[in-house]
């Protein structure tokens, strides 16, 4: 990692090296321990690196990847050593830097700059017209943020977002705020992340999330990894592949890139993984075209509905489908009427895959009793998604394997608790249950139309009808989707207002008014009155734990995100609310409580969730294979092949994550299993495409993306970079691509915003740009 955060543009002069064909290992180790001491030093470093992922300690705020019961001393991997680094940072922003550093000056810097300067220690305002943040108490801000939103015409002209970080007590609270306020504009990052899988599956099997433990990938005989990179983003699921593959498993990858975690992993917590070559992941791995992925899973399909009807063995399991099912025969009928010809050179064109390839690949599906399709981003930021995510479960279906040991769906997710955010009721398209029960116990009548997610609370913020914005967490400017024209959204609003830990662009893009507001993080030991308090959280496999913190907070300025809502609520609602903010802020128990009485699974919390390692949330399709869906069963669907063209001369280009950051967070400007180093300016080109663009390794071009809507996007200055990518997708990192990504460019139903198929041009070099 470089050492010195960028400033100046110039230092983003990428260096190319091979890609490496192995995760992990010695360097990974060597990095997380340089890292955290750099940031934390050795004494808060040692603290938090032995607290992370332990019975007693925190939840790494990494990923969502669940914890082991057996755990490891050291339950951390090199990027949650980076996440807990970046928060138990010593450096600390004071208001002294923002009198030296103008509002215009802080737009005009890169967001890894902004990043490295520390920890927001005390409440800042913007006043209109101002250059300079200022310092206020926590009254002043609360005062602040009611007199803007009292003065509102509707509830509704405002938005509460929320990033994945924030825990169940505070997301409680604050979905409850919202609506108590009167409004269900409740956007967050789930909106630009796992929405489509959310979709697709309550409508196919009743349940918005995986059906999947851990002891399941254990048991299975084959699992898809599809659309994923857990070398990088979920590291610590390395070790449970490796584990399955101990245990017999086979492993198909499915990307258009040969992610190097998923190629072979040296587990640096066995001598195998440190001395010798580690463990092969892959048996086969599928490059696919960007998009592609609905095409491969309905050919899985075609071919196993011709199996069962030449009769060779059982590919099909009838009698689940019989008893459990509903929609198979329409299913069944559409995806067996094209002929072979028109079939097979459509799946031929959008996968980039050879019939012999996909049935190689099918065979070893039907060699396998018991199958897991784990799944990200690849497959759930493409504006066919969400009946992508529906033909995944038609196979698992075809399969019978939803609802027995050993196999089903494991959407992977990303925030460390963006799953428990939305079990919390943070959704802006909230069920009628949801809502009478959390009436009932507040004894108020919450609002029951529904509230604008991310890319419409951007187009309402644009148009004027959003004037007040706030956001829990996260980095909306620069993880939203069209860059210039989020940021022109944000100024037109009258109050934005940002409950953060660290600096990042949206404190700098801003509406007429701006506030900042320091909360404690994961990592930070939250005490009020001399009492200690925890926090519940709920990883990607719905189970829920404690998480206390355990590095003194920086500043007595800074205040958990529970007391901060409270606060505002109590201030914005009066001293006669139905909610007894306070009392409830002051013991978390108290919300605990209340949140076992609205939210089935969650009885008997406060003693559960003491249990060490706490509890698991029912899941009827897992539990026993009952589906709560409109039909009262797992639905087939039937889902049209798509497949993704681009005129002549045009890539498809995905955006994603480099090793070196956390979403909109940069630790650093490396990529170390891509080759690639000091620079994110880069865009992944395979060899052949980059020939008929006339574009070398090395050249520096502008990328210009195309869409209906006729405006020019441009992303200029990138290094190209001659990589194994599938011929005629590119890639480049988010957010630098952001830009790229039309706003009206989303997902059908889940209108999740299409950051992995971007149609671009690529344009003449016009230069470094101000602000990169
Ligand atoms: N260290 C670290 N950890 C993280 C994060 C981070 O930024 N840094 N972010 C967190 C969050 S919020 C999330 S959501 C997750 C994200 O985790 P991932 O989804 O793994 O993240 P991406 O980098 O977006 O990677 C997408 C992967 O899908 C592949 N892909 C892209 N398009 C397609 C396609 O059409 N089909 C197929 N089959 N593959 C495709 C890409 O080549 C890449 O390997 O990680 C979480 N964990
Ligand atoms: N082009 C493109 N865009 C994407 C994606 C993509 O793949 N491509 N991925 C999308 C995805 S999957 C996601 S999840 C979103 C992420 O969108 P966000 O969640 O909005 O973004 P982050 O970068 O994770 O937010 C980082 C900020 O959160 C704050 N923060 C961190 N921890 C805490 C905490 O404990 N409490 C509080 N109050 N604040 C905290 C810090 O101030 C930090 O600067 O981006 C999406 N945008
Ligand atoms: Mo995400």
């Amino acid at each position: 990692m470089s050492s010195a955060p960028i400033d100046d543009p110039r230092q983003d002069a990428p260096r190319v090296g091979e890609p490496k064909s192995a995760a992990a290992g010695i360097p990974a180790v060597v990095n997380s321990v340089r890292i955290v001491g750099r940031q934390a030093g050795p004494r808060r470093g040692l603290l938090t690196l032995l607290n992370v992922n332990q019975d007693k300690g925190f939840d790494c705020p990494g990923c969502a990847w669940p914890e082991p019961d057996h755990r490891h001393a050291a339950e951390f991997c090199e990027n949650g050593a980076k996440a807990v680094a970046e928060e138990a940072t010593r450096r600390a922003v004071q208001p002294e830097f923002f009198a030296r550093h103008s509002v215009a000056d802080l737009a005009g810097r890169s967001g890894y700059w902004l990043g490295q300067q520390g920890r927001l220690t005390r409440p800042m305002y913007l006043a209109e017209g101002a250059d300079h943040y200022v310092p206020v108490t926590w009254d002043e801000a609360f005062d602040l943020v009611a007199g803007e939103l009292t003065a509102l015409d509707s509830p509704d002209q405002a938005a509460f977002y929320t990033s994945g970080r924030t825990s169940n007590e505070a997301a409680f609270l604050y979905q409850l705020f919202a609506r108590r306020f009167g409004t269900n504009n409740l956007p967050d990052c789930s909106n630009m992340c796992h929405e489509s899988s959310g979709s697709a599956l309550t409508e196919t099997l009743g349940v918005g999330k995986g059906s999947v433990l851990l002891e399941d990938l254990y048991q299975a005989d084959l699992i898809i990894v599809a659309g994923q990179n857990p070398g990088t983003n979920h590291p610590r699921m390395l070790t449970a592949l490796e584990k399955a593959k101990k245990a017999g498993a086979r492993i198909i990858t499915v990307n258009p890139l040969p992610e190097a975690g998923m190629q072979r992993f040296r587990n640096p917590q066995t001598p195998g993984g440190v001395l010798g070559r580690g463990t092969r992941l892959t048996d086969l791995f599928l490059q696919i075209r960007l998009g592609g992925d609905l095409a491969l899973f309905s050919a899985f399909n075609r071919l196993l509905l011709q199996a069962d009807e030449a009769g060779t063995g059982t590919p099909i399991d009838h009698a689940f489908i019989e008893e459990h099912t509903s929609g198979f025969a329409d299913f069944a009928a559409a995806l067996l009427k094209p002929d072979e010809a028109t079939f097979w050179a459509e799946v031929g064109e959008a996968t980039g895959l050879s019939r012999e390839r996909i049935e190689e690949a099918l065979a070893m599906v039907l060699a396998s009793r018991r199958t897991v399709v784990c799944w990200a981003m690849g497959l759930t930021q493409h504006r066919h998604s969400v009946p992508t995510i529906r033909e995944v479960v038609n196979f698992l279906l075809l399969r019978g394997d939803i609802g027995r040991p050993g196999s089903g769906v494991c959407p992977v997710r990303g925030h460390s608790n963006v799953q428990g955010d939305r079990t919390m009721g943070i959704f802006e398209r909230p069920d009628d249950r949801f809502l009478d029960a959390l009436g009932a116990e507040f004894a108020f009548e919450p609002p029951r139309h529904h509230g604008y997610d991310v890319v419409r609370t951007i187009r309402a913020m644009r148009d004027g009808a959003v004037k007040v914005f706030f956001a829990m967490g996260g980095n909306f400017v620069s993880a939203s989707p069209d860059t210039l024209a989020t940021e022109q959204a944000m100024r037109r609003c009258s109050l934005t207002v940002h409950v953060s830990t660290k600096l990042n662009r949206s404190h700098a893009v801003t509406g007429a008014r701006a506030l900042i507001l320091p909360a404690l993080g994961r990592t930070d030991r939250d005490v009020r009155d001399g009492r200690e308090r925890f926090v519940t959280v709920e990883d990607s496999m719905g189970k829920v734990h404690a998480s206390r913190g355990s590095v003194p907070p920086l500043s007595p300025d800074m205040r958990s995100e529970v007391d901060i809502i409270a606060g505002l609520a109590r201030r914005v609602l009066g001293p006669g609310d139905t909610v007894p903010w306070e009392e409830l802020a002051a013991d978390y128990d108290r919300v605990r409580d209340r949140v076992a009485r609205v939210v089935p699974g969650f009885e008997d919390f406060n003693a559960r969730v003491r249990a060490p390692g706490g509890f698991t949330l029912p899941h009827a399709p897992r539990d026993s294979r009952s589906f709560p869906t409109a039909t009262g069963r797992a639905n087939f669907t039937v889902n049209e092949i798509t497949v993704l063209r681009v005129p002549e001369g045009r890539l498809l280009l995905q955006t994603l994550r480099s090793h070196d950051q956390y979403n909109t967070t940069i630790y650093g400007l490396d990529d170390r299993y891509r080759g690639i180093h000091d620079g994110r300016r880069v865009v992944l080109v395979n060899p052949r495409d980059a020939e008929r663009l006339g574009a070398a390794d090395g050249d520096y071009v502008d990328l210009v993306s195309e869409f209906a809507d006729g405006v020019e996007r441009r992303a200029p200055h990138f290094r190209v970079v001659h990589y194994p990518t599938a011929e005629g997708c590119a890639a480049a990192y988010y957010p630098e691509a952001n830009v790229l990504v039309p706003l009206d460019s989303t997902a059908e139903v889940s209108n999740t915003p299409t950051s992995k198929s971007v149609v671009v041009r690529f344009e003449a070099d016009s230069g470094v740009p101000a602000v990169i």
